[in-house]
């Protein structure tokens, strides 16, 4: 990983006062500049009308109260947040998290990881993210319903499908766009079904919307390995999380012979040496919205359950975090390669911390960033809102096999971006200035904004 060029510091400098204490949004902003020394070395038009200062600060950041009335009839309340980032390639684009931990600067970073991401998917969609810290767990479906609609009767003037299209990420799936999108429509007299993504299919979802991050960071693993000539034939994986990330990147690496051993959530781990049984996972987590650690009594055989502990420590060739932000540290870094993995993928976004990513890369271990290897979810919500569009419906086949083709379409322009720029292998690398060149061209062409 390359220094942040001299020239660039008093930028991070200014983001770190700027949004103090915020310390995801600084990590992923130290991660992009510490690439863009190489581009403004270059091409020092990108540096220029403070082209990136202006990248680095979101368009718009909305924070709002979210009140609701639980089952007890007690007032509850939650904070909302949405941070427009960047609306240079297309209406402002990313999911919307509900968990306890959100809070602004977890929102801002993933807006701006999402700014970049959605670029490299070549698709006309500007980037950002919102969220709240309501905790869906143990919630009854109305309350989360009564949620959903207070949420959006303050969200809904901020968005549109030329505007804003909000979609799911942790904590948020089909049940919650539901909620959301039967309040925008009444609030605004209006279907208009692209104002969101990641619907159901009953009302203007796009068949595969829910396979598709899980499929795509598959698919991108698939090309890392093609180029040292093997494949996920046999290969044990590792996959953390169990969610809808999780569960169908899980679905796809065993479609393609690989065995996936481990998953998790964050009560603990199973390790199933006979292969994970996915429809098993699928009937607690989808169907019942229960913990990971009923697999163990439910399957039987040897699988077994390891309360908190880290993933990273069972023994394997290939693995995708899939649940958070800086889930995977130095320790479990060095634990892997000791254990011979070859490939690690981000299912999730930014889930391993900066020295993770620097030991992998020196270890030669293919290493493929979030925002590259995560970005066939959006891309395909981007498929929904041409479908919408449209008034459209593809087939599952036509939808994935375009998923597909993003997907190898972004390996290969961060792999050609890296070979560019000197440092062929370093998908990091190539994702940050392939991202950035798209925003930043765009951007230079409407003047200062
Ligand atoms: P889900 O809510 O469906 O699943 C999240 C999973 O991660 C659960 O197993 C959850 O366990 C675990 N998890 C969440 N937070 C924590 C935490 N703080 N510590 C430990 N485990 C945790 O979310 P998704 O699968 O949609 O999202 C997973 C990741 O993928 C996120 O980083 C998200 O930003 C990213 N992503 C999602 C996309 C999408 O389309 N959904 C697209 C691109 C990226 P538990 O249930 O116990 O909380
Ligand atoms: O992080 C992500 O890319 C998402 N949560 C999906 C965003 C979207 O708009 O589909």
């Amino acid at each position: 990983m390359d220094h942040i060029a001299e020239k660039l510091q008093p930028i991070l400098r200014t983001i770190e006062h700027r949004n103090a204490g915020e310390v995801e949004f600084h990590q992923a902003a130290r991660e992009v500049l510490e690439s863009l020394g190489r581009v403004i070395e270059r091409h020092p038009q990108y540096s220029d009308e403070a082209l990136i200062e202006r990248i680095c600060e979101p368009e718009r950041q909305i924070i709002f109260r979210v009140p609701w009335i639980d089952d007890k009839n007690q007032v509850q309340i939650n904070r909302g947040f949405r941070v427009q980032f960047n609306s240079a390639l297309g209406p402002y684009k990313g999911g919307l998290r509900f968990h306890p931990s959100v809070n602004v600067g977890i929102i801002k970073f993933l807006g701006f990881e999402q700014t970049f991401k959605n670029a490299l998917t070549g698709m006309p969609i500007g980037g950002g993210k919102g969220g709240s810290d309501f905790d869906p767990k143990g919630k009854s479906d109305r309350e989360v319903m009564r949620f959903c609609q207070s949420f959006m009767i303050e969200l809904h003037r901020h968005i549109g499908e030329y505007v804003d299209v909000p979609a799911g990420d942790i904590g948020v799936g089909a049940r919650e766009i539901g909620f959301m999108f039967g309040m925008f429509k009444r609030l605004n007299n209006r279907y208009e079904a692209g104002v969101l993504t990641g619907k159901a299919l009953s009302y203007g979802g796009s068949r595969a919307r829910k396979e598709a991050t899980g499929f795509g960071t598959v698919y991108f693993v698939q090309s890392m390995l093609e180029r040292r000539n093997t494949g996920f034939d046999g290969k044990r994986c590792v996959v953390s999380g169990s969610g809808n990330v999780a569960i169908y990147a899980m679905e796809k690496i065993m479609a393609f012979g690989g065995k996936v051993i481990a998953c998790s959530d964050s009560g603990g781990y199973i390790v199933d040496e006979a292969g994970i049984d996915l429809d098993l996972v699928k009937q607690i987590k989808e169907t019942r919205r229960g913990r990971i650690a009923e697999y163990v009594d439910l399957k039987g055989g040897a699988a077994r359950f390891v309360k908190g502990g880290s993933i990273w420590d069972v023994p394997c060739e290939i693995a995708l975090p899939c649940a958070t932000q800086n889930e995977l540290g130095a320790a479990a870094a060095k634990t892997l390669i000791e254990n011979g993995v070859i490939a690690v993928a981000e299912g999730a976004n930014m889930p391993c911390m900066p020295q993770a990513v620097q030991i992998f890369q020196a270890a030669g271990v293919l290493f493929a960033p979030g925002k590259a290897a995560n970005a066939g979810g959006v891309a395909t919500s981007a498929l929904e809102m041409q479908q919408n569009a449209s008034r459209d419906s593809w087939s599952f086949d036509k939808t994935e096999k375009k998923l597909a083709e993003i997907m190898y379409g972004i390996h290969e322009i961060c792999h050609e971006t890296a070979e560019e720029y000197g440092a062929p292998d370093n998908y990091v690398l190539g994702a940050n200035i392939a991202g950035f060149v798209r925003v930043a061209e765009a951007m230079d062409a409407m003047g200062i904004i």
